[in-house]
């Protein structure tokens, strides 16, 4: 098949998601064609069947604001026509897929039919979609896609709340590459932050409001009460500025380490024995299945869809949003009971597997080969 995927090239799990899929599907003899204004940070080499679109704007005086969804939509029209797509698959609802939906009106009154699959990720929906100034346009849109998928049973739920929804929307969760993810303790980069062989705590995220990190910070004072701990803080965002403000701040900051984006974050899951995400609320919760690919165990927020990521008492422990004392008591049961801690990290690797690529990736083909049988036989 011929996908086209346009998505957010950042460092967001809307993004790293479709570049994955979009690799996992050209290995098994897909094109591919990623459409987005950058290029996907997690992209790597380019393969023989990967190839990139870049989305270019250019400015003109009268502008105050850039038309992107336009700009978008005509490179929709050129790729699809051009490239012969078989399929449009938008990541992130806004602006994508009401640009997909122009594009395929276009495509069509010049006599090339285009379905499109949209797969909506959490803050398009729960955050900026519910906004009234995006609501209508992001309500006509779903409708109109050919197929909708949601990343977890919390967010098909949300979005049936929230809006008005005609259409049917299908689970398919976030997923990992499990075979990337090797599990080695590189003691040697270790070292470098727990040189006494201190245990590491780890949060990974784009440093935004919904993330509360502060609380990751609380929660490391209190557990750095107890015992020698090092915290691990990757990632940037609006929020990282105040953050390393509090931490420089604290009586603890020479063990708290701000690390900024890496492409590559399973170096620093490697050598982490905690990970901590105490979102306000979360769609699925891909950094934390990410951690658990490298036999991390996660303390998080009971909150959106963590809870069908992570197995209360089993692969890590929940708690309400915001209960800094309940993360620290949680941490600290963890970090002081070796044992405990080691069948959790088994645990974490375990659940993980349950959202193996090999698992995920069929769920997508199938929908897709539907998607296309219905949208030309109707
Ligand atoms: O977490 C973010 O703020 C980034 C955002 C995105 O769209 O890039 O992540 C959302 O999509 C991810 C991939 O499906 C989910 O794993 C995240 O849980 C979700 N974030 C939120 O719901 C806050």
């Amino acid at each position: 098949m011929r996908i086209g995927i346009v998505l957010y090239p950042t460092f967001g799990g809307s993004g790293i998601v479709a570049t994955e899929l979009g690799k996992a599907l050209s290995k098994k003899g897909h094109e591919i064609h990623f459409i987005t204004y950058s290029e996907p940070v997690r992209l790597g080499e380019l393969r023989k069947n990967i190839f990139y679109h870049e989305v270019r704007t250019s400015d003109y005086p009268l502008f105050k604001f850039t038309p992107y969804e336009q700009v978008l939509t005509s490179k929709l029209v050129d790729v699809v026509k051009f490239e012969r797509l078989d399929l449009l698959h938008v990541h992130y609802a806004i602006p994508h897929a009401s640009a997909a939906y122009m594009a395929q009106q276009i495509l069509k009154d010049q006599g090339v039919e285009i379905p499109f699959v949209t797969t909506l990720h959490g803050t398009d929906i729960t955050l900026v979609g519910k906004d009234p100034s995006f609501e209508p346009v992001i309500n006509f849109s779903i409708n109109k896609s050919n197929r909708v998928t949601a990343v977890s049973e919390n967010l098909k739920k949300e979005t049936f709340e929230l809006f008005d929804i005609k259409n049917k929307i299908e689970v398919i969760p976030n997923f990992i590459c499990l075979k990337e993810y090797k599990l080695d303790n590189n003691d040697y980069y270790k070292k470098r932050f727990a040189p006494n062989d201190e245990k590491i705590i780890c949060h990974v995220s784009n440093f935004r409001k919904v993330k509360r990190i502060e609380d990751v910070i609380i929660a490391f004072e209190g557990i750095s009460k107890e015992m020698d701990v090092k915290l691990l803080l990757v990632g940037d965002g609006p929020e990282r500025a105040r953050l390393e403000q509090i931490s420089r701040n604290s009586k603890f900051n020479k063990n708290i380490f701000f690390l900024g984006s890496l492409k590559s974050t399973k170096e620093v899951l490697n050598i982490s024995d905690l990970f901590i995400l105490p979102s306000s609320k979360e769609s699925f919760g891909l950094s934390a299945l990410e951690a658990m690919a490298c036999g991390v165990p996660v303390i998080a927020s009971d909150s959106g869809g963590i809870p069908e990521v992570i197995s209360h008492g089993v692969s890590g422990l929940l708690n309400s949003v915001g209960d800094t004392y309940q993360i620290t008591k949680n941490a600290l049961k963890l970090l002081t009971n070796e044992s405990l801690l080691r069948r959790f990290k088994t645990n974490a690797y375990l659940q993980a597997k349950k959202f193996d690529i090999e698992v995920i990736l069929p769920k997508y083909e199938s929908l897709y080969e539907k998607c296309l049988e219905d949208y030309l036989t109707k």
